[in-house]
């Protein structure tokens, strides 16, 4: 297993290197091969030996190089806002940690972390928080992502452990999709599902109230009623026990509580036709699903964000794990609950007990697990109870029991639901120090110590990906600046603080050492996660380890599927089957509301801070927008393209509407990517209030929030190009996206247009070589020069007439503009008559909309496979072939009428 150094970083010719790593963003954690060439310049391709992707990529995994700039980093710690070096940082932080725990106690100070830290920091941040500190204080964003399914699957298999491997997507001859979209959100994934569709015909069932990109592909698509999938699988059971479906073998032997669970179930859905009803289903349709998954022994029941991010959760998670209970679906090829985990390390951060309620390596908070831990570390305090969850912390933030706050890798101000109360207690937060790699975030303007982090590409550590798989993130360039990773940044502190026994870290390697060695202690195949094996790896080791899953047990091989034998990891190793009442709705719905469903888009990456700075990923959804259904759109008077009000009890938001039937009517679709750096008015987390929690899990309801939705008319409509990041300051609809060269900013404001030197700082109108005033159509078009070169180019209209973006983002990128361009400049029009690209569909070739349409009409293209020979589109990753289809349908309606 650790021969392959040389597959992890070997050499190519000409002084380029090449090494192997584990892309920064989803659970699927496709391995990528980076290759440096002579002059530092980076190219990333798939590695085709990993076994979650062999050789693919998605959009965003092949766009990783145009991630890795300078632009935004964090170079330096700072206190205040003033650059100060390591030690004073690391003192400074050490110091208000410890005067503030020795003056307030423990719980009066916390760590809030994050899934795309890797397992070595987060591990570190555990051990100092639970060991030394003596608190549990320490939460992570994974209680917004997985904390419900962990508490499912603790309850359900007696461990924090997905069962099944990827390849059980493609052995299935069912895979059904709940609250999960797979296209967009786990896209090699996705892929892999559908070349095993191609090969054998897998079925596929989408559950989702929107119609997704998955639909696409899929046999079935229950478009059910937000919230009700507990009913839906509630009905699943009740039904299949009725029809003789039961594994009456594998009930008797290996489960619990099969009788109790039936009993609820029936009660809550005595039949189909009460599903339906309840769920706003056809009858067929329900009862054609539940034959379907009574014929098929072969089911993978895949679930995410819309089961999990739910104030019933952990409540439905055990439903699905019920039905496969009952009928034995578990623990055999292409068989198995699959929770798909959403951050590269949302795994890894579970095993060493990065959540609250756990402990570490898959312990909790009994006294023999507390002291089992206290005496590995060698820890005089270890914390006796759990911590807060991340709702409560921030709450106790605003409420100023916990006074220092340590934030890593992640960006609560925009994430975290009432982001407008996250913000409040982080202002009055007596310390708050933020460790990221970028400077200016929501949540870095609240730090009073901000410290640079390494990021992807600078760092070494391991991640662990959906089906448990271990894989080496490899460095494979310095750290920007004075950039350090988070395990060292923390093991700093932590000598600083008293701890230097403890923390004597010097290597990504032997933290890892100590945490495989941890997995096994006392282990006795009592605890899932045991990675035991690898407590003996020595450097050269940990730098070839290839990828692998866990369990890896001292003297056994690494296992891929779980609980083949029927042994579970409850006291008496049967899985445990819950009972479970479906409930309603945790909101009130006022009269008029829509209900807000919140999640995420194909190209971008949370909180924008990476993939904003790929021009190429920002062109598929220029801008934050809410998908509505066309009769809620024409009851409300708004229409495709304009701007509308969103407003929750929590906030309000503007954002630009996109009527749609993909969306179910009496819901809208906001994505959760914007943030105040990136837009006025449409940030995620102000918008979703915090009241509805799952009881168990901690983990927020984020997908359904009533919201009251109106059209937002503008008097004046603008946009920017501009080299430099601008934040328009009229308090309007802005919104900025990177373009090659710059940035372009659209904007919207009510009353008379302000004058440029008030809202567009570090625009002076004096610098402006050419303006031009239409004073007929109240429009203002400003352009400024340096030399040849255009700095940023302004065009604002009161009736709403702007020229297209393409032709004049183009400049931006050109080292001067010749005559031809700068006539066209102020007229916003290309000299001859170049056609512009439009909004882009696929991001890994740049192939626009309006290039699309015109080839489809020019060249008579008809399938998906002619687009791709005549523009490659959709030849590489293949996300957008389901937008491709859908573009391909418009052109030939249009031509037919
Ligand atoms: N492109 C991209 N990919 C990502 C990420 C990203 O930011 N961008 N983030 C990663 C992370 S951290 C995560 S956690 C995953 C999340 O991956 P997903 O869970 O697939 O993504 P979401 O968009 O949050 O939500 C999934 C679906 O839940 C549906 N839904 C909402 N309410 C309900 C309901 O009541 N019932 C059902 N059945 N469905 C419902 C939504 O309509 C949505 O289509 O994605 C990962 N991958
Ligand atoms: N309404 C709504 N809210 C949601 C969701 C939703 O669906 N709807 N989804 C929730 C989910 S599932 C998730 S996972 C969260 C995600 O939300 P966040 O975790 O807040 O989002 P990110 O943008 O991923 O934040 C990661 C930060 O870490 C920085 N960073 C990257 N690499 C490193 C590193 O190695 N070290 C350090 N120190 N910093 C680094 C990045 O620059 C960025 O600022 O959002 C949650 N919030
Ligand atoms: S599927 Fe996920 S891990 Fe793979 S390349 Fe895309 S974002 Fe990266
Ligand atoms: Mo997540």
């Amino acid at each position: 297993m650790f021969d392959g150094a040389e597959s992890s970083s070997g050499r190519a010719k000409g002084g380029e290197r090449e090494v192997k790593t584990t892309c920064p963003y989803c659970g699927v954690g496709c391995g990528v091969i980076a290759r440096v060439s002579a002059d530092g310049a980076v190219t990333v391709r798939g590695d085709a030996d990993h076994p979650a992707n062999r050789g693919r990529l998605c959009s965003k995994g092949s766009a990783l190089a145009d991630t890795l700039v300078p632009d935004g980093r964090l170079l330096y710690p700072e206190i205040g806002d003033k650059r100060v070096s390591w030690d004073e940082a690391l003192d400074e932080v050490a110091r208000r940690f410890s005067d503030t725990i020795a003056r307030h106690g423990p719980d009066s100070v916390a760590f809030y972390v994050s899934g795309q830290l890797l397992t070595e920091d987060y591990y570190v941040a555990n051990k100092l928080m639970k060991g030394f500190i003596g608190s549990a204080n320490i939460d992570t964003n994974s209680r917004l992502c997985m904390a419900s399914s962990v508490v499912g699957h603790k309850r359900g298999l007696g461990a924090d452990a997905v069962p099944g491997a990827y390849e059980d997507f493609e052995c299935a001859d069912l895979v059904v999709l709940v609250g999960s979209n797979l296209a967009w959100c786990h896209p090699v994934l996705h892929q892999r599902l559908l070349a095993a569709r191609a090969e054998r015909g897998t079925r596929i069932v989408v559950v989702d109230p929107r119609r997704t990109d998955c639909v696409d592909a899929a046999d079935r698509h229950l478009a059910l009623r937000a919230g009700t999938d507990a009913l839906l699988f509630n009905g699943l059971m009740a039904y299949l026990d009725e029809r003789g479906h039961r594994d009456a073998g594998f009930v008797a032997a290996h489960a619990e509580g099969v009788e109790e669970a039936l009993t609820t179930a029936r009660a809550d859905a005595p039949d189909v036709a009460t599903v339906a009803r309840r769920c706003g289903l056809e009858e067929a349709e329900v009862a054609a699903f539940y034959a379907e998954f009574a014929a098929t022994d072969r089911v993978v029941t895949v679930y995410s964000q819309g089961v999990n991010q739910s104030s019933q959760g952990s409540d439905t998670v055990n439903t699905i794990l019920n039905v496969h209970f009952l009928t034995g679906r578990i623990g055999r090829p292409g068989c198995g609950p699959f929770s798909v985990t959403g951050q590269p390390n949302a795994m890894g951060g579970r095993e060493v007990g990065g959540l609250a309620n756990q402990l570490a390596a898959h312990m909790g908070f009994t006294e023999t697990e507390v002291d089992r831990v206290g005496r590995f570390w060698n820890a005089p305090r270890v914390a006796a109870k759990p911590g807060l969850k991340a709702v409560d912390l921030f709450r106790a933030i605003e409420a100023g029991t916990v006074k220092a706050v340590w934030i890593m890798a992640t960006n609560p101000a925009v994430s975290m639901p009432d982001a407008g109360r996250v913000r409040r207690a982080l202002e009055r937060c007596e310390t708050v120090v933020v460790s990221d790699c970028i400077r200016d975030t929501d949540t870095g303007r609240f730090a009073h110590i901000r410290l640079p982090a390494r990021g992807w590409s600078e760092k070494d550590g391991t991640v662990t990906n959906s089906d448990r798989t271990i894989s080496r993130q490899r460095a494979f360039k310095d750290g920007e600046g004075e950039a350090q990773a988070d395990w060292w940044i923390v093991t700093q502190v932590a000598r600083r603080m008293g701890f230097a026994e403890a923390f004597p870290y010097e290597t990504a390697a032997a933290v890892f050492r100590e945490h495989a060695a941890l997995s096994d202690f006392e282990n006795g195949g009592t605890r899932a996660f045991d990675i035991g094996a690898l407590s003996g790896l020595d450097d050269g080791g940990y730098d070839a380890l290839t990828p692998f899953p866990w369990p890896w047990r001292v003297d056994a091989k690494p296992q891929k599927r779980l609980f083949g034998d029927g042994r579970f990891f409850t006291a008496d190793g049967r899985a445990r089957m819950l009972p479970v009442t479906a409930k309603p709705l945790p909101r009130e719905m006022p009269d008029g509301a829509l209900l807000l469903n919140t999640g995420r888009l194909r190209d971008q990456w949370h909180t924008m801070t990476r993939t904003g700075l790929s021009a190429r990923l920002s062109a598929h959804a220029p801008e934050p927008r809410l998908d509505i259904h066309p009769a809620d759109a024409a009851a409300r008077g708004l229409a495709d393209g304009g701007l509308a009000r969103i407003a929750t009890v929590a906030g309000e938001a503007l954002a630009r509407v996109r009527v749609t039937d993909t969306q179910g009517e009496g819901t809208v679709f906001l994505p959760m990517h914007w943030t105040e750096r990136f837009t006025g008015a449409c940030v995620i987390g102000r918008l979703v209030d915090d009241e509805a929690v799952d009881p168990v899990s901690g983990q927020p309801d984020l997908k359904r929030m009533p919201a009251t939705v109106g059209p937002w008319r503008p008097d004046w409509t603008a946009f920017l190009l501009v080299r430099h990041a601008v934040e328009p300051g009229h308090g309007g609809y802005w919104a900025r996206r990177a373009v090659a060269g710059g940035h372009l900013v659209e904007m919207a404001g009510m009353g008379a247009i302000p004058a440029v030197a008030e809202w567009l700082p570090g625009l002076d109108p004096a610098g402006a070589v050419v303006e031009f005033r239409d004073p007929a159509r109240g429009g203002l078009r400003m352009a400024w020069m340096d030399g040849d070169r255009l700095e940023a180019c302004l065009f604002v209209a009161a009736d709403g007439r702007l020229p297209p973006r393409g032709w004049l983002a183009g400049l931006l990128e050109k080292d001067g503009l010749d005559d031809g361009a700068r006539a066209g400049l102020l007229a916003g029009r290309a000299p001859g008559a170049q056609a512009d690209e439009g909004r882009i569909v696929c991001a890994c070739f740049s192939v626009g909309i309006n290039r699309l349409v015109g080839a489809i009409r020019d060249r008579r293209l008809t399938s998906v496979a002619e687009i791709g020979a005549a523009l490659k589109a959709g030849t590489n990753c293949g996300s957008c072939v389901p937008e491709l289809k859908e573009v391909l349908r418009h052109a030939h309606q249009r031509e037919v009428a």
